[in-house]
């Protein structure tokens, strides 16, 4: 049985919105970020990232993780990648150049794209205005014109960053990029990212997913 850890205000949103495209069965644990917490020292009883029980799992105390059957593993594009492998179709790689390109992707986003764009995020939206600095924002977008540049020259020669369908490299890849869209003028000089990302976003897998994100308390 597969347990996946992390609420879906997290990174844990990839997994689960994996795992509902491939339609296997699985437990959630809404481990919570310790720090969203409002009074940690009053945290007994909550599972959290920093929780002695979760840093057996991920001794990162991030959140997420998963348990399948015994197999104990963090960094959400892995997992997603090693979930989407073990389970095939055609979320999966067809072949092992598919797979290298997965993984080019995979770290491309965590690498050239996530670290601006949750700066972006952070500093546009998710803190509070009084906490944001538009500088931290702004030179974070224009460390984004380049990447974003690539991607839409990908995404102008195909539908799907691989292998013309969609597949587990454009969830890992949309949900990195997902976190800039408080960053219109991003998009609006890459429309097939805007597109694409639309695209995504209308699967019934990522809408369910984000409804659940929703009813999650903010
Ligand atoms: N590289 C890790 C990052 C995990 C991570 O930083 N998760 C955040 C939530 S999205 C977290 O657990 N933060 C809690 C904390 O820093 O205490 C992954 O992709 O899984």
């Amino acid at each position: 049985m597969l347990t996946i850890y992390g609420v879906y205000r997290s990174r844990a949103s990839r997994i689960l919105w994996l795992a509902g495209e491939l339609g296997i069965p699985f437990k959630h644990v809404p481990v919570i970020q310790l720090y969203r917490l409002a009074d940690p020292a009053a945290a007994k009883g909550v599972l959290h990232t920093k929780s002695a029980e979760f840093l057996k799992l991920n001794p990162n105390g991030h959140i997420p993780s998963i348990d399948d059957d015994g197999l104990v593993l963090h960094e959400s594009l892995a997992i997603n990648l090693y979930l989407a492998k073990k389970h095939g179709g055609p979320l999966a790689p067809a072949n092992l150049a598919e797979e290298g390109q997965m993984m080019m992707w995979a770290l491309w986003a965590a690498t050239e794209v996530e670290p601006h764009s949750l700066t972006v995020l952070n500093h546009r939206v998710a803190r509070e205005p009084s906490e944001r600095d538009p500088k931290l924002a702004q030179a974070a977008i224009e460390a984004l014109r380049a990447p974003f540049a690539v991607l839409d020259k990908e995404l102008a020669a195909s539908t799907n960053v691989v292998g013309g369908r969609f597949t587990v490299a454009d969830i890992n890849t949309a949900e990195v990029v997902r976190y800039a869209m408080a960053a219109p003028e991003l998009f609006e000089a890459a429309p097939r990212v805007k597109a694409w990302l639309a695209r995504c976003h209308a699967r019934p897998a990522f809408k369910a997913m984000w409804a659940k994100r929703e009813a999650e308390p903010a």
